[in-house]
């Protein structure tokens, strides 16, 4: 497959100013009449052929002017559409293709998932729709008529306002949808199916009267008002925070339960994987809760970040989805725990981003090349791309930020936009030259930053010097180029040893920010009346990896002390990260104790925990949780032994669990619900519930058997599914008759809900013990799973290969077997969910040789099976080079 280039970038020699869509749902013979308003792009080459694009399209008929095209004018195969002569002018072509919505297991285009029509266009699946010229800046008015028996699809929904709607003979319907605001082909969506609706309406701050409604299975409305009350409060905060409001009558939100990803911010018509709309107290836990409000949030903020504003071409996807990752995390911000909301998505980025930047699969965050688009959705574009912006708002400080962003909608309002006219918005606004900062977009791999503080009691004066040194990646674009000096934002401030902020002066920090633009650069504090403890990067003020050797006790200090709620969690993971590495690096074996480093942590978090846990539980629950077995291998960094840093991890929990049992457990009296108390997500109750459940991991880590008798209690007792899968969780750790029951019996209580398995599969999959795989293996025959489904295949599979290492990474190689098998398996049916399976091998060099050996021969086996799909061989290719 050939390779697309940024640099090539040209625009389309055509445009489409009109499209109008007659489709007549039918289950396996779907017509699909387009008819185009087409004329000569004046910035595209003149008389060029008119090259449209399809995939597994059948042509039915075409017609240009009204006319039928003569023999000869045009070239048609199942990819493309060619009119070598196309007029000079403006005209009309007149499309019919044919498209089989249950054949599509790509669940690209329009497919069916059980039982109602829908469709998934980012980023090329309008092409499986109709001919087109499918590429973000050929934007379109769009009107969609939607035909279907009325029995089988009593819901017909397009983009846009409702304009129409009727019968069609006895037993046919149709509705008609126009969109006034053009857009891409890839926000282009329709629904037809059998389906439930909750609806509220909102008014818009510039008096538009919005009908808000959320979609669902029949029966499951009661699960949808969660999700529609975060579409509510998701149109407030954008008018409050950003003045964006929304712009059509009607905002549909339809849950589906096959799709390739999270879900699709259609123009008016958002399209959601049911897990992300779903919610009630007994089938989604606190994380669900959060995750459905988050991702309401960002399909909604697409509207402008996205929709009204696009991408020019699809190397800018970071300019959509890393801007709206900030504003979606934003949202999450104020509406529920800032600080607590910062670590989750540190975590996230620390578990998910800095290995892909570490492993053969890193890329900038704007892409200079790819093969395949559908594997440049990756944690780099999204999480790291918002990274970006923060860092961008920190620099230029909240005012200046806020007016760059009107700036950039006010200008690019309506157009498929660059980065470039991204940040030419805040460079116009602030008057900053932006150059270098644009740095972060083009150069892949995390930074490191070395600091060394040194403090001069004659002078009084505290200094920080700092380097910044930046991995060489070998993309297509660079070849291995020297990077060039980053502009890293470092918000920081001192702390006195025994707590309090020391109230130094520093002309180089303004409001608390040293910018760090060059290779080396160092900072001066003066009147500093004894030696402090820098707090660096706080709230973690740019995706860098920090090489600071503070000592233990500055450590703790940090955290004891800091203002920076960040950083005081911070201290206590860089504390347990130096025992688990330490541990790890040695290959100790597992013990009941991690040495007096753990025992020094164990006490610390003790004091921590009589102080402050009951006033703030969420950030408690963090503060207990120890950095994870994957952030300890990238710490590692090579010849890893994933079963010593389990070993390792293993251990301290042990220890921590043994130190702070009795405190533990009093902090889960303290913190239980009382009887009948009415369930509530909002952040506080689901911070209560977060740190009972650490207490339970912890105290069952230490003590098997009670710990498993709490959660045999817990889980009879359970009133939510955060505290049933909580104790569920507990017991799988325990090898044994009470785990196999309690598994045996959730599985029987929760057959008829999917997501719920789901839950059930992924816990099994992740059990750090040899068995694992045969369990796996046992699961793909359960009646639940289907390799049909992406969830089905993310709950097993995906949790196996990407969330277990010791079994994925397994001495004999066995884990990896079961991971190439999976994705061949299901190459045929879904490439897209294939190849994301197949990234499970990013970190396969980092691991020790024999391990590595065993890895090698499997992804070699994938990368050399017959008929591979563009996006497995693309990323088996890669991972390989
Ligand atoms: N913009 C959406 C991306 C998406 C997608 C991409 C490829 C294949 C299927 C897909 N479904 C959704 C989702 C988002 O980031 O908002
Ligand atoms: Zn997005």
């Amino acid at each position: 497959q050939s390779i697309v280039r940024l640099a090539d970038y040209r625009p389309s020699d055509y445009l489409i100013d009109r499209v109008d869509l007659d489709v007549r749902l039918h289950p396996t013979e779907t017509r699909v009449t387009a008819t185009l308003a087409l004329r000569p792009n004046p910035t595209g080459e003149p008389g060029a052929p008119l090259v449209l694009d399809g995939d597994e399209l059948t042509l039915l008929a075409i017609a240009l002017d009204g006319q039928p095209t003569g023999p000869g004018a045009i070239d048609v195969t199942p990819r493309a559409l060619t009119l070598h002569q196309p007029p000079q002018r403006p005209f009309v072509l007149e499309i019919e293709t044919q498209v089989n919505p249950s054949a599509n297991t790509k669940l690209m285009g329009l497919y069916r998932s059980n039982g109602v029509y829908c469709t998934q266009c980012e980023a090329d699946g309008f092409r499986r729709i109709t001919y087109f010229l499918d590429r973000p800046d050929v934007m379109a008015v769009y009107t969609t008529r939607i035909e279907a028996e009325r029995h089988e699809a009593p819901v017909l929904l397009g983009n846009g306002n409702p304009v129409s709607a009727g019968e069609v003979g006895l037993t046919r319907h149709y509705a008609v949808w126009h969109d006034p605001h053009p857009k891409p082909a890839y926000l282009f969506a329709l629904v037809g199916g059998r389906l439930g609706r909750v609806g509220a309406r909102f008014t818009t701050l510039e008096g538009r009267d919005v009908e808000i409604a959320v979609y669902v299975e029949p029966g499951k409305e009661d699960r949808a008002d969660f999700a529609l009350d975060a579409v509510a409060r998701s149109m407030a905060w954008d008018e409050r925070t950003f003045g964006r409001a929304y712009d059509l009558d009607v905002f549909n939100v339809v849950a589906v339960s096959d799709f390739n990803m999270g879900a699709m911010e259609n123009k008016g018509l958002n399209i959601f994987n049911d897990k992300y709309v779903l919610a009630s107290p007994d089938t989604a836990t606190d994380a669900d809760y959060a995750n459905i409000e988050a991702i309401i949030a960002h399909e909604y903020f697409h509207n402008w970040s996205g929709n009204r504003v696009t991408c020019r071409d699809w190397f800018q996807l970071c300019l959509k989805e890393g801007l709206t990752v900030f504003r979606d995390q934003e949202f999450s911000s104020d509406e529920r725990s800032r600080p607590v909301h910062r670590i989750a998505e540190v975590r996230t980025l620390r578990a998910r981003q800095f290995p892909e930047d570490a492993g053969p699969l890193a890329h900038p965050v704007r892409p200079q090349a790819y093969r395949e688009i559908n594997n440049f959705y990756t944690a780099t574009v999204y999480e790291k791309g918002a990274e970006i912006v923060r860092m961008l708002r920190t620099l230029l400080g909240p005012e200046s930020f806020r007016r760059g962003m009107d700036r950039y909608f006010a200008t690019c309002d309506g157009t498929a936009a660059t980065v470039e006219d991204f940040l030419a918005a805040f460079a116009a606004e602030s008057g900053r030259d932006l150059t270098a900062f644009a740095r972060w977009y083009a150069q892949a791999g995390t930074p490191t930053v070395s600091v060394t503080g040194a403090y001069d009691p004659e002078r009084k004066t505290y200094s920080l010097a700092f380097r910044q040194s930046l991995p060489v990646v070998a993309t297509e674009a660079t070849a291995g180029a020297a990077p060039e000096p980053l502009v890293i934002p470092v918000a920081l401030g001192l702390v006195a040893p025994e707590g309090g902020a020391v109230e130094a002066a520093s002309d180089q920090a303004r409001d608390g920010v040293f910018v760090l633009d060059a290779a080396e650069a160092s900072l001066v504090f003066t009147n500093v009346a004894a030696a402090p403890v820098p707090s660096l990067f706080r709230g973690f003020s740019a995706p860098v990896k920090v090489d600071h050797a503070l000592t233990r006790d500055e450590r703790l200090t940090l955290l004891a002390h800091d203002s920076d709620a960040f950083n005081r969690w911070q201290a206590a993971q860089s504390l347990a990260m130096e025992v688990l590495v330490g541990r790890a690096r040695a290959g100790a074996p597992l013990g009941p104790e991690a040495g007096p480093e753990g025992a020094a942590l164990a006490s610390a978090l003790a004091t921590f925990l009589d102080a402050e846990a009951l006033a703030d539980p969420a950030f408690a629950a963090l503060v207990l949780t120890l950095p994870g077995e994957q952030e300890v291998a990238q710490t590692l960094g090579a010849e890893v032994d994933p079963d010593a840093v389990w070993r390792a991890r293993q251990t301290l929990r042990v220890q921590l669990g043994r130190d702070l049992g009795s405190r533990l457990l009093a902090l889960r009296d303290a913190l239980a619900e009382p009887p009948g108390a009415p369930f509530s997500p909002d952040a506080a109750s689901a911070g209560r519930r977060a740190l009972r459940n650490a207490a339970l991991d912890l105290v069952a880590a230490a003590d098997p058997q009670a710990g498993t008798a709490l959660a045999v209690a817990q889980l009879d007792a359970a009133t939510t599914m955060t505290d049933r899968l909580a104790a569920l969780a507990t017991l799988s750790l325990v090898p044994g008759e009470a785990r196999e029951a309690a598994l045996a019996r959730f599985a029987e209580t929760y057959r008829h809900e999917p997501l719920v398995l789901d839950k059930w599969f992924a816990l099994q999959a992740m059990i750090p013990e040899a068995g694992t795989l045969d369990r796996v293996r046992g699961l793909m025959r359960h009646p639940a799973f289907s390799l049909g489904n992406p969830n089905r295949v993310r709950s097993l599979v995906a949790s196996f290969s990407l969330n277990n290492p010791t079994q994925f990474h397994r001495p004999d190689g066995a884990g990896y077997d079961l991971t190439a098998e999976v994705v061949l398996l299901l190459d045929g049916k879904n490439p897209q969910v294939a190849a994301r399976l197949l990234t499970a091998f990013n970190t396969w060099r980092m691991v020790e040789a024999e391990r590595r050996r065993h890895a090698e021969s499997a992804l070699r086996r994938v990368a050399g099976a017959p008929g591979l799909s563009p996006d497995v061989s693309d990323i088996a290719g890669r991972s390989l080079v």
